[in-house]
């Protein structure tokens, strides 16, 4: 069956391994949900836990976490303020425009390419190393208060950040290294950034696309989905759709990870689709290191049997390639990287 595994299907395996001697079922679902976290490192459900998702990401590059002790108020309050600028006039969403090559602010992506129409709009902030949040708050909503939707935004931005290094280093001791070791990446000067993805009812959704196929060029992906479907993520060829889970976190690894794994994890393809009768919200945390931290798997995951795949290079020269090279439309932008291409060029 694994290979028409939903991803879902990791959660399962999670359940199934919570349902142990009934005394202990209480103390695993919430290990899992990481509620009780920092938890003893050395005792069995954790360890079953590390290699479960380890195993998730090895094989279909995503996850769901429960009990994930991001407060619930504090999405739904997130949630209201990203309706709430969606449901701004367009002349005043395009006070923080994005223009094309731009990475942050807004964009109605109703362009047509060569095959569908993207049927949806997005907004993109950034709360590190420098946050534009206040900023583009202040153009939004200059006429209403612009504190309530960026204390909203970066609330919830920080608390998903401190899921995500929990997350990090949880994924990082599922490849058999020192928990923090990655932790490098995640110091001052990261980058977190975060997209909301509106996508409107479409009258011919067979015709459109909410997000086309795409891999995250970042480390890490916490993505909260409403309870409208839309994510989905190939499998062996097939798309899967990703049922939504109002009270769970999206998780997926990016490129980057992808390469400081030295492709133990994959960053595989996903899309959103688009639906005639309901608007779908979805609320996408982006987690990556600094501009000038080298990205290199460690000498630990490189062996004669599993040699390095990727050569060295840096956030920002990943980052200038990753939207010139679409994995659909041009040629992989992470083979760009590849250790062999690098010695022939
Ligand atoms: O809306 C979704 O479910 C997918 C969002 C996504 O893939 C992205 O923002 O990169």
């Amino acid at each position: 069956m694994e290979g028409t595994s939903h991803p879902d299907t990791s959660i399962k395996r999670f359940k199934e391994m919570a349902r142990a001697p009934k005394e202990k079922k209480k103390n695993r679902r919430r290990r899992f949900g990481f509620q009780d976290f920092p938890i003893s490192r050395d005792s069995g459900p954790y360890s079953e836990l590390v290699k479960a998702m380890a195993k998730a990401c090895q094989r279909w590059g995503f996850f769901q976490v429960l009990n994930h002790g991001v407060d619930q108020a504090l999405i739904q309050r997130c949630e209201a303020e990203a309706h709430r600028m969606f449901q701004l006039p367009l002349d005043v969403k395009e006070r923080v425009h994005r223009p094309p090559g731009a990475s942050f602010g807004y964009g109605a992506n109703t362009w047509v390419n060569q095959k569908v129409m993207h049927w949806a709009e997005s907004f993109h902030m950034q709360l590190h190393p420098t946050s534009n949040i206040h900023d583009m708050a202040a153009k939004l909503f200059a006429e209403s208060d612009p504190n309530q939707f960026s204390s909203a935004v970066e609330e919830y931005m920080a608390a998903v950040d401190g899921l995500a290094r929990r997350l990090l280093e949880l994924l990082t001791e599922g490849l058999g290294l020192e928990p923090g070791h990655f932790n490098q990446y995640l110091e001052k000067e990261r980058m977190i950034s975060m997209r909301f993805n509106f996508y409107p009812p479409c009258p011919e959704p067979s015709l459109a696309i909410g997000l086309r196929a795409h891999t995250d060029p970042h480390l890490l992906t916490i993505l909260h989905q409403d309870s409208v479907a839309g994510l989905q993520v190939q499998i062996d060829g097939k798309w899967i759709p990703v049922k939504p889970r109002p009270d769970c976190f999206v998780v997926n690894i990016g490129d980057l990870f992808q390469v400081l794994s030295n492709t133990m994890y994959k960053s595989v393809l996903h899309r959103a689709v688009v639906n005639s009768s309901s608007q779908r919200l979805s609320l996408a945390c982006f987690l990556n290191p600094p501009l000038n931290a080298t990205v290199a798997a460690p000498p630990e995951l490189i062996t004669p049997e599993w040699p390095q795949i990727y050569r060295p290079f840096t956030w920002l020269e990943y980052l200038e390639n990753a939207y010139l090279y679409h994995p659909i439309t041009g040629a992989d932008r992470h083979e760009r990287f590849f250790l062999s291409t690098a010695a022939s060029s």
